[in-house]
């Protein structure tokens, strides 16, 4: 097992790896930009070092100081959290060639996965159900492209190989429109990604963002820890999750986490990773895979009774998966509402300083907060402050006790999104489960 580690992140995920790093017994080093000085893992950590100014690109974006960081410390591995580096396989490999360990899986496989084209085509070969699709890079030849539309049927989807998150993707309703709309996502993707490269799949209409946690030891070994619903979301971002997601055809879901483990199996994957799948009419359709911790991976511990990321940290050291699947027994339900530091309406960010933090508490209520009260909100960064998890042994429950926690929740002195949480957790059509994509633009009139 690692002695040391350090986190190359800030806020509450920073935090949830120091506590994670403190239960199995390993000493942590926080770095921080300035402004960063004072976060709370900062204060909690073994030893700090600060990185850089706060624009990210010089701080927590900037491998050769971070690797530095690793160096004056004698740190043994680095934990990327997710965001900034954690699926840059250039910070994987570099980190892997100084000496230290990268937790998260190989640099190779970030790379596979970072490219969708390739991604989709592992995970056909592995059996993991895909969307119906042009199955490769779309060619210069108009005539092949048009074949592959009238193939699939309109509308069709044209993405960006190196796009993902919804960045670079755009819907195309009939035959008349697809070159032009070839040649603009092309244009985009090289303007953004460096890479023009796109693919072309069904577009499905009304589906729900259903995704599956993994857990693999690179060593032949790979558990599922069951799905999570993050269909409500506004512009690709997250804003209240679910585990399991409710509904779901179980012939279909079984079907489905076979082959996620499978595949984790086939391609060496290493560490935890979330397979991301459309979920329309009884059916899965992968369309990423995220190499990484995600910010929901709460709701799943809480199903499982499992610290997700003590079992990444294991595996990444090396050790073998000990958990069976037999033994990750998936009970109850959780949600996870994400506070924000933005306007409730405009959805602006707000950053500012918090006079009050209250947290909300009780049985089945849990906090993943960096806030304190006097703590300054940067605007450097992302602006989620908290997230709200609540479980029950019903999804009534579980979001009975989520309407409680918003409701006892303070942050003063800042805007929150916390009025929307409040609003949409008394929703009628969300209380009855299975919402799809849409579902949260269309309240919000957008
Ligand atoms: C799609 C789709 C419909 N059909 N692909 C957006 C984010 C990126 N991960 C993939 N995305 C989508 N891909 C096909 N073939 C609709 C979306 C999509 C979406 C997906 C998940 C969660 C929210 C979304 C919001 C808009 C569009």
């Amino acid at each position: 097992m690692f002695e040391k580690i350090l986190i190359a992140n800030r806020g509450e995920i920073a935090l949830r790896i120091l506590r994670a790093c403190k239960e199995l017994g390993i000493k942590t080093v926080a770095v921080h930009s300035q402004i960063d000085r004072n976060l709370k893992h900062v204060r909690l950590a073994d030893e700090s070092v600060c990185i850089g100014p706060n624009p990210s690109p010089e701080s927590y974006l900037n491998i050769p100081r971070i690797i530095s960081a690793m160096e004056i410390t004698d740190s043994m591995a680095v934990h990327p959290g997710y965001g900034f580096l954690a699926e840059n396989a250039d910070f994987a490999e570099q980190v892997q060639k100084s000496g230290f360990t990268f937790i998260g899986p190989s640099a190779d496989v970030i790379r596979l996965m970072g490219d969708k084209v390739s991604a989709i085509k592992a995970m056909k070969k592995a059996g993991v159900p895909t969307v119906p699709g042009s199955n490769g890079p779309l060619p210069d030849d108009a005539e092949v492209c048009l074949k592959h539309g009238r193939d699939i049927g309109y509308p069709v989807i044209i993405k960006a190989a190196a796009g993902g998150g919804g960045r670079g993707m755009r819907v195309v309703q009939t035959e008349s429109a697809l070159m032009n709309s070839i040649r603009v996502t092309k244009a985009e993707a090289l303007a953004g990604f460096g890479d023009d490269t796109v693919y072309m799949e069904k577009y499905l209409q009304n589906p729900r963002h259903v995704e599956v946690q993994v857990m693999s030891d690179g060593q032949g070994s790979a558990v599922h820890f069951g799905d999570r619903d993050c269909s409500l979301q506004r512009r690709h971002q997250k804003v209240l999750e679910e585990a399991p997601a409710p509904g779901i055809d179980e012939e279909a879901r079984q079907k489905t986490y076979d082959a996620c483990v499978n595949a984790c199996i086939e391609i060496g994957y290493r560490g935890a990773g979330t397979f991301e799948f459309l979920y329309e009419d009884g059916h899965f359709y992968f369309i990423e895979m995220n190499t990484r911790i995600q910010v929901e991976h709460p709701v799943t511990e809480m199903i499982s009774g499992v610290d997700l990321i003590k079992e990444q940290i294991r595996v990444c050291s090396g050790e073998k998966l000990t958990l069976k699947q037999e033994d990750i027994v998936l009970k109850g339900h959780a949600f996870e509402c994400r506070i924000n530091a933005e306007d409730p309406k405009t959805f602006m960010p707000c950053p500012g300083t918090v006079n009050q933090f209250h947290a909300p508490g009780g049985l089945g209520v849990r906090v993943d907060s960096h806030l304190y009260s006097g703590y300054p909100v940067p605007p450097n960064y992302d602006s989620m402050i908290a997230k709200v998890i609540t479980y029950g042994d019903t999804r009534s429950e579980a979001l009975a006790r989520m309407r409680s926690a918003l409701d006892e929740l303070v942050v003063d002195g800042i805007r929150t999104n916390i009025p929307l949480q409040q609003d949409l957790v008394r929703d009628s059509g969300f209380a009855e489960g299975g919402v799809n994509i849409h579902y949260l633009e269309k309240k919000l009139g957008l």
